[in-house]
């Protein structure tokens, strides 16, 4: 029996930009004893069905974007008889659809790190479930990734996850529904050991694969020391002291190392963090824009982000520390007007971002007041129409 990991794509290229971090998590999740995982990267090469055998174990993970070749291949190796298990963020948030459109025998839903080895002992003793919650660990629980099992000169970036989850709720996005609002952020050592693995597989570029890598701001400070309720303060100051280890500890790895991340654009309100940052070789940071107007803000619950020329402000303070933005700006909010596609390059342009990306809000994420409607359950059209912009 072998167990197969599956990261689908319709295309392939032979070499790919960073490492889908689950593979090697999964991988690193396996128990011995079902031997060396077989890993297929389809942004790298297609699967050869024929390698699936009556018996095998195929571990899918999908996002929305390719979950339909997901479930191609799912649907192949359960004619293959194979055991067919779907993971990942659209099997979290749509469990029922993997089992009608993929072939799934089942369906983890959340962190597959602590189940994924109930799921095979299940397969094996043939008495697998529909369903396993794999829930929302604890940070010192997650896997660290099985990076000797990477092919070799095959990615540019690593990808190494320091936190998970983000204290947001916007609109658009699955993270906070699938990862949870409470950060989980792993302590420095285990961080530290995949990187130093990582830069003596000869890797320079690593992003980190967080959510949101300012869990904690100054104002969340503020109010907690408002509050009478000395024990969620301490909490959220222990959160910041990690951060900043860890970015010391960063910062002592050789200067040829590059690291990227995503944040929120409230870390400009916070020069020590930004210095840190700048220290610790992150050379660049997804912020999410999304919009340059209050209204826009207001559609996507993204009040906390600042428009006009305090936006402009914002962005310039990341490149004044030395941090590169790439932002990602939403098109098709309610609220857009034909203007907002001039008025938000300009603004673009003005704050002088690195990087900027625009993506389109599916038509029917958000109603005309920007509230969220319910989605309805194991429709696939309306699940791609609700997927995240990311
Ligand atoms: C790093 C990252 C990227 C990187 C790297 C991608 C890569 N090659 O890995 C970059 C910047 C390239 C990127 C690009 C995009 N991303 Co992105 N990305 C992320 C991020 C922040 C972390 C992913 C990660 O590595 N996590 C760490 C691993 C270990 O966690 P995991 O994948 O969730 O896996 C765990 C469980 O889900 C489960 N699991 C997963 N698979 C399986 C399979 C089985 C069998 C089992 C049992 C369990 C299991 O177990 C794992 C361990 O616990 C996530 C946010 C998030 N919270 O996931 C967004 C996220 C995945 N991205 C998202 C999006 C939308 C995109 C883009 C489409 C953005 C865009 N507009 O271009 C592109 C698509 C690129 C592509 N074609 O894949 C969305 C997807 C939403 C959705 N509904 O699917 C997310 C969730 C962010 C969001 N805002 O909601 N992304
Ligand atoms: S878009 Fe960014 S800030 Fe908003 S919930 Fe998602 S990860 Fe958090």
């Amino acid at each position: 029996m072998t167990v197969h990991l599956v990261n689908p794509s319709h295309v392939s290229f032979g070499v790919g930009v960073i490492t889908p971090r689950w593979l090697y998590v999964l991988a690193g999740a396996t128990p011995e004893k079902y031997g060396e995982p077989r890993i297929t990267d389809e942004t790298l090469e297609t699967l050869d069905l024929s390698i699936i055998r009556r018996g095998d174990i195929v571990g899918i993970g999908i996002h929305t974007g390719n979950a339909l070749r997901g479930y191609e291949i799912g649907a192949a190796a359960r004619k293959a008889g194979a055991w067919v298990v779907f993971g990942g963020i659209h099997a979290t948030l749509y469990p029922d659809e993997a089992r009608e459109l993929g072939g799934a025998h089942a369906v983890v839903t959340g962190d597959g790190d602590i189940i994924w080895g109930r799921v095979l002992d299940d397969c094996v003793a043939q008495k697998i479930q529909p369903l396993y919650a794999g829930g929302r660990i604890e940070a010192d629980a997650f896997v660290p990734a099985r990076w000797s099992l990477l092919p070799p000169a095959s990615y540019m970036w690593a990808s190494v996850q320091t936190v998970r989850g983000c204290p947001k709720h916007c609109s658009f996005c699955s993270v906070w529904r699938t990862d949870g609002q409470r950060p989980r952020q792993r302590g420095s050592d285990a961080v530290i050991e995949e990187i130093v693995e990582l830069r003596r597989r000869g890797f320079r570029f690593i992003a980190l694969a967080d959510d949101n890598f300012y869990p904690v701001t100054l104002t969340d400070l503020q109010m907690a020391a408002r509050r009478a309720d000395p024990h969620q303060l301490e909490s959220l100051k222990a959160t910041r002291r990690e951060r900043f280890t860890l970015m010391a500890r960063l910062a002592q790895l050789p200067d040829d190392m590059v690291f990227f991340t995503q944040i929120t654009m409230e870390a400009s309100e916070d020069p020590e963090f930004l210095e840190a940052m700048n220290r610790a070789h992150i050379r660049g940071a997804l912020v999410g824009v999304e919009s340059v107007t209050e209204e826009g803000l207001k559609d996507v619950y993204k009040g906390f982000n600042a428009f006009g020329d305090e936006l402009v402000e914002r962005l310039q303070t990341f490149r004044r520390h030395g941090v590169h933005v790439l932002g990602s700006f939403i098109f098709g909010l309610p609220s857009d007007k034909p203007a907002t596609f001039e008025t938000t390059a300009a603004l673009a342009e003005r704050a002088g971002v690195t990087v900027a990306q625009f993506v389109l809000l599916p038509a029917r994420s958000t109603s005309r007041r920007g509230r969220r409607r319910s989605i309805p359950r194991c429709r696939p059209s309306a699940a791609f129409r609700s997927a995240a912009t990311g």
